[in-house]
């Protein structure tokens, strides 16, 4: 038993249902790590430059004895898996894979800050957020 961190999974170009089937396979396989609770994967309009196509969005509970650098690691590996390009901040994406929260931690350096400061203004993660922790306490 670790910490249960949440992910979310979003993706507006190519086979946005393949990248995000892909993402929770590759996620689930991980070293420590099991899939707990999962939200439906629900289309979502795009916010940041405009003219973007909508995306798929998503969000997993994870049981997982990895720290929090190991698994952003270890979700950049699975984005550039999935053929990410670096792309410019809020533009469209192949696949996009967030730590949004990390057990109560809440920590802030260079490569990541804790819980993920676009959980204030993204309601679709708000929903997503509130959605699981029910699944959880179920
Ligand atoms: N992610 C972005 C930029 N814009 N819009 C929606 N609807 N969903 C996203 O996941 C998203 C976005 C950059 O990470
Ligand atoms: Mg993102
Ligand atoms: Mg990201």
């Amino acid at each position: 038993m670790g910490e249960v961190a949440f992910v979310a999974l979003g993706a507006n170009l190519g086979d946005r249902a393949r990248a995000l089937a892909d993402a929770r396979r590759a996620i689930g396989a991980l070293p420590g790590t099991r899939v707990v609770a999962e939200t439906a994967v629900e289309e979502t309009a795009p916010f940041g430059p405009p003219g973007q196509p909508p995306y798929l969005n998503q969000m997993l509970a994870l049981d997982t004895t990895l720290a929090p650098h190991a698994l952003l690691d270890a979700l950049h590996g699975i984005e550039r898996a999935a053929g990410r390009l670096r792309d410019v901040r809020w533009g469209p994406r192949t696949l996009d894979l967030d730590i949004v929260t990390f057990g109560d931690r809440q920590m802030t350096d260079d490569r990541l800050t804790v819980p993920h400061p676009g959980l204030r203004d993204r309601d679709f993660w708000q929903r997503e957020a509130a959605e699981l922790e029910t699944a959880l306490r179920g």
